[in-house]
């Protein structure tokens, strides 16, 4: 048996990062991480990642042999297979439900960052906010109209996943409002943030 450590290119503001390591978290993993503070900024290659990732993003999980993986969703399949998790269903309507709410959460978080960059420029397209507007509120009415769906299903990446955009939404997005855009996504949010994972996971400045 080994206890040897994975090595993990982190950062304690990335939801991407916070995927994989609510992932470990649930799974009972942590002890077996080794947290590297990567900074990552895509003006900034950073070298100590792209020795690991040529894409030199976090997150980036380097095994005990030395082989890397990424991206978040393969980090986050390979701590589910090496802990025999069930975060990932295996077949059937299960596991195309958690894939599809893990690609809404991932494309909302891919959005919401683009939207944070754009917004941040000397002048912003106002056409492109409007778009990613448009898009997040559509993807919080589908998420309201499906609440009853996410608390009624085993916790997998699915969950896992759009907890990580919500909660970047409340970390980058607070004047957005959110909650009142979609009262019962936010009932069964209040539910997942509470879990332990998400408890040791909340994004912090500095
Ligand atoms: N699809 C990737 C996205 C990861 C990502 O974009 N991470 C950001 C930090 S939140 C990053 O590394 N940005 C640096 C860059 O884009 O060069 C994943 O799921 O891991």
């Amino acid at each position: 048996m080994t206890d040897a450590r994975m090595k993990l290119h982190w950062s304690p503001k990335s939801p991407y990062v916070r995927k994989v390591m609510i992932c470990a978290h649930e799974l009972g993993l942590v002890p077996r991480l080794e947290l590297v503070r990567s900074v990552a900024a895509m003006s900034k290659p950073n070298p100590a990642i792209m020795a690991d990732n040529p894409l030199s993003k976090i997150p980036t999980l380097v095994r005990e042999d030395g082989r890397a993986l990424f991206d978040s969703i393969v980090i986050c399949e390979y701590l589910n297979a090496m802990a025999a998790g069930a975060l990932f269903p295996p077949q059937g309507e299960a596991r195309w439900q958690a894939l599809r709410w893990h690609a809404l959460g991932d494309g909302l978080l891919d959005l919401l960052i683009l939207w944070r960059n754009e917004r941040e420029r000397e002048h912003p397209s106002a056409a492109l906010v409007d778009a990613f507007e448009r898009k997040t509120r559509a993807s919080l009415a589908l998420l309201d109209a499906e609440a009853a769906s996410l608390v009624d299903a085993p916790l997998s990446i699915g969950q896992v996943t759009l907890g990580c955009a919500l909660g970047y939404l409340d970390y980058r997005f607070d004047t957005l409002g959110w909650r009142a855009l979609a009262p019962r996504l936010a009932d069964w949010f209040a539910t997942l943030q509470v879990r332990p994972s998400f408890q040791a996971t909340a994004p912090v400045d500095g």
